[in-house]
């Protein structure tokens, strides 16, 4: 009696494609670039010895990369059949096939520059298809087979569950691809934006400044500029907004005496201004590192809304992106002469990238990046805050949330071992607007010491700080706290982020050796 052993491969040769089509479908859709399949075949290329690369590019000409993209595709499909026969038998033999092939394929992707975990969301994906796929196809295969041997409708029984297995095969190979065309078009407009991002020249924006003695060179601190890879990042959007420049507009309305709508090029031609400011956020922790300073480039916001005409009566402006995202900004701070508001086009230099707010955010010195720091932004409704409510201000966070103080011991790192004897200790402190005079450590819970400052452009940038401590052997405490430039000392009261911003002072401990 003829079994149905044909149909096995079948099905992993179904499981196995449509988890491929899955997983290119969540790359395309989230605009990933280390998809798992070109990661791997990079991966090959990395591993090569080098005169068996050279022979066969040579060989290939420039079809090197495309002819690598289809044997990695042909290998795994080879596998995929030998995985779906392997489960006739042994189940567990398949599982562990699908777990080495996404380890493989993890493997490749975080060997590939500048990955993070959010790359791997595309083998998972395809990881959970294989294993859901392979299951719901070999099912009644599995029933199949168990009767076959005992029952005289045998034949039959084997025709009506080839019939069942290519209509399930069908539907599930289907939906996969309907699923990976789906993500690519989803994907599409990222993928347009970003082109027309990288085209984009802004004539007015200048490379970043770099102020002389900011970086006071102690190792293993990070530097005074943050890079816009560095730079942390923090929104509510599950789906990042992708706005070309030429359909973004800007609505300035409410309190005003004339409305006004602007095209990017409106904003532009009002010329560009640029600043270094350090931008941070509400939730960092004390000691923590939701907090970067990059050289912005944007247009007044004072003198737009200048040009408006502000109300006397109001103290607000309501702003709100593209996906939805409010925040209530204190007016004095965007019309405060000493503190350049900007609606910023620029970040390091460069056009905004599309997740720090492309094509137009705001950044106002001083507040939590919560109450101003709008990305993606889309209009601003002058107002007062006692007739609005915004995002986080509804979800019980404060409602104008200047920054607070803060210093941070980063060099030595918590719990590490240090040789005993002269050691470098450094950090950043930060008070934008108002500015840091001093920096004091205490080793121990002994007396505060003052320690160096780097030099800073103006008050909106955070500064780095380092001493030089005699340690003896053995564990030690390290405190840090700031001044500001009104002779303010740091408080030590410790308070949560919520409802408007941590305070404390950073203390590591650490232990010194002889
Ligand atoms: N559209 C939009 N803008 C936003 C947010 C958001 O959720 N949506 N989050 C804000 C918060 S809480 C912070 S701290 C900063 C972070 O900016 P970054 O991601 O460029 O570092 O953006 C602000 N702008
Ligand atoms: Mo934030």
């Amino acid at each position: 009696m003829a079994r149905p052993r044909s149909l096995w491969p079948f099905a992993g040769l179904v499981a196995g494609v449509a988890g491929l089509l899955v997983s290119y479908a969540v790359a395309a859709a989230l605009a990933i670039r280390e998809a798992p399949v070109p990661a791997i075949a990079e991966t090959v290329i990395q591993v090569t010895p080098g005169n068996v690369a050279e022979t066969a590019i040579r060989f290939l000409q420039r079809y090197d990369k495309p002819f690598l993209v289809v044997m990695v595709v042909l290998i795994s499909l080879v596998l995929f059949a030998v995985v779906g026969a392997w489960s006739r038998r042994r189940w567990w033999l398949a599982l562990a096939a699908y777990v080495v092939l996404a380890a493989l394929a993890a493997a490749a992707v975080l060997t590939r520059a500048g990955t993070g975990v959010t790359d791997l969301l595309p083998v998972a994906a395809g990881f959970v298809t294989w294993v859901v796929v392979l299951m719901a196809l070999t099912e009644p295969l599995r029933r199949a087979e168990a009767v076959v041997d005992s029952e005289e409708s045998g034949p039959t029984l084997l025709a009506s569950t080839r019939r069942q297995l290519v209509v399930r095969g069908l539907l599930f190979g289907g939906a996969a691809a309907a699923v990976a065309v789906g993500g690519r078009f989803l994907g599409r407009g990222r993928r347009q934006v970003e082109a027309s991002r990288s085209l984009l020249r802004l004539d007015g924006v200048s490379r970043p400044r770099m102020p002389v003695g900011a970086n006071i060179g102690v190792e293993g601190l990070s530097g005074w500029a943050t890079s816009s890879h560095d730079f942390y990042r923090i929104d509510t959007a599950i789906v990042t907004p992708t706005i070309t420049p030429a359909d973004w507009t800007l609505r300035i309305h409410g309190l005003v005496d004339r409305e006004l709508v602007l095209t990017y090029e409106d904003l532009i031609a009002r010329g560009l201004t640029d600043a270094w400011v350090t931008l941070n956020c509400v939730s960092n922790p004390v000691g923590g590192d939701l907090v970067g300073n990059a050289w912005w480039s944007g247009v007044l916001i004072r003198s737009l809304l200048a040009e408006v005409g502000v109300h006397p009566d109001a103290d607000a402006v309501l702003q709100t992106s593209d996906d939805g995202w409010t925040c209530g900004t204190p007016l004095a701070a965007l019309t405060d002469p000493d503190r350049n508001a900007m609606l910023a086009v620029a970040m390091n230099g460069e056009p905004l990238p599309i997740d720090h707010g492309f094509p137009v955010r705001t950044i106002v010195p001083g507040l939590y990046g919560y109450v101003s720091a709008t990305k993606w932004v889309r209009e601003y409704e002058v107002t007062r805050f006692s007739d609005i409510t915004a995002y986080w201000t509804q979800r019980g966070w404060g409602e104008r949330g200047p920054v607070k103080m803060a210093s941070r011991i980063d060099v030595p790192q918590q719990g590490s071992t240090v040789a005993a004897g002269s050691v470098q200790v450094g950090g950043f402190a930060w008070l934008q607007h108002t500015g840091i005079s001093a920096v004091q450590v205490s080793l121990d819970g002994g007396s505060w010491t003052g320690v160096d400052l780097g030099r800073v452009p103006n008050a909106d940038t955070w500064v780095q700080w380092a001493g030089t401590l005699d340690v003896a052997p053995g564990d030690h405490v390290l405190r840090v706290r700031a001044i500001d430039e009104n002779g303010e000392v740091q408080t030590s009261v410790v308070r949560d982020v919520l409802p408007d911003g941590a305070t404390g002072l950073d203390g590591i401990a650490f232990t010194a050796k002889t």
